[in-house]
């Protein structure tokens, strides 16, 4: 079975292939087909954007397709930046993305939050959808600890491995990440979706 990967964020392609590695498909990305289509994700809801990315280029391509939604809910900020993780700051720059969530943060004791993933599946033969969501909860440090990764990955620490995900190797972030939990979840649910 082939699966198109519909993301054009580089360190999530790579995240996501990673994790898929051992299951039975065989993965396409968009730059394989040389699809650099930008899709406009106006939900207000990571499982609504999800859907709108698998199923533009799912339809569009023919071909199953998987698309993740994620982004970082912090408990002081009312689930902000949420959705809107990607463009928080106006250049949308991970650096001031990450300056200004420290800036919202900065009289703030509580810095609690959860980073999100809504992983859609989509079927453009029988135009169906399956979501798989995974979530983990950490804190926001006052300042970037690490440099692998990408986004909110030096801010995002982890108390259980006393590590930013910016600190952790890709390995290790790929096992215990918000986009791993909820691709394992999808894996467990290939079985089915192959032989539906
Ligand atoms: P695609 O829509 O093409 O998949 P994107 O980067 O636009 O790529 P989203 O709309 O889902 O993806 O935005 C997710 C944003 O949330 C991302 O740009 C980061 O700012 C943040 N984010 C999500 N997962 C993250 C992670 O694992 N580490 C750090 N930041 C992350």
């Amino acid at each position: 079975m082939k699966i198109l990967i519909a993301t054009q964020n580089q360190h999530k392609k790579l995240e996501m292939e990673a994790i898929l590695r051992n299951a039975s498909v065989t993965l396409l990305t968009l730059k394989d087909l040389n699809d650099f289509d930008e899709v406009t994700e106006d939900g207000d809801t990571f499982e609504k954007n999800a859907s709108i990315k698998a199923s533009y280029f799912g339809n569009k391509h023919q071909m199953y397709t998987i698309s993740d939604d994620s982004g970082l809910m912090v408990d002081a900020l009312n689930g902000a930046p949420g959705v809107h993780s990607k463009r928080y700051s106006s250049t949308g720059l991970d650096e001031d993305n990450n300056q200004k969530l420290l800036n919202s943060l900065k009289y703030t004791t509580n810095k609690n939050a959860t980073f999100v993933s809504n992983i859609c599946f989509y079927d453009p033969f029988l135009k169906e959808e399956k979501h798989f969501t995974g979530r983990v909860e950490g804190t926001i440090l006052e300042k970037p600890r690490g440099t692998n990764g990408f986004g909110y990955d030096p801010l995002f620490y982890i108390e259980n491995y006393q590590l930013t995900y910016a600190e952790m190797s890709n390995d290790l972030k790929n096992k215990v990440s918000h986009r791993s939990i909820a691709l394992s979840k999808f894996k467990e649910a290939l079985h089915e979706i192959i032989n539906h």
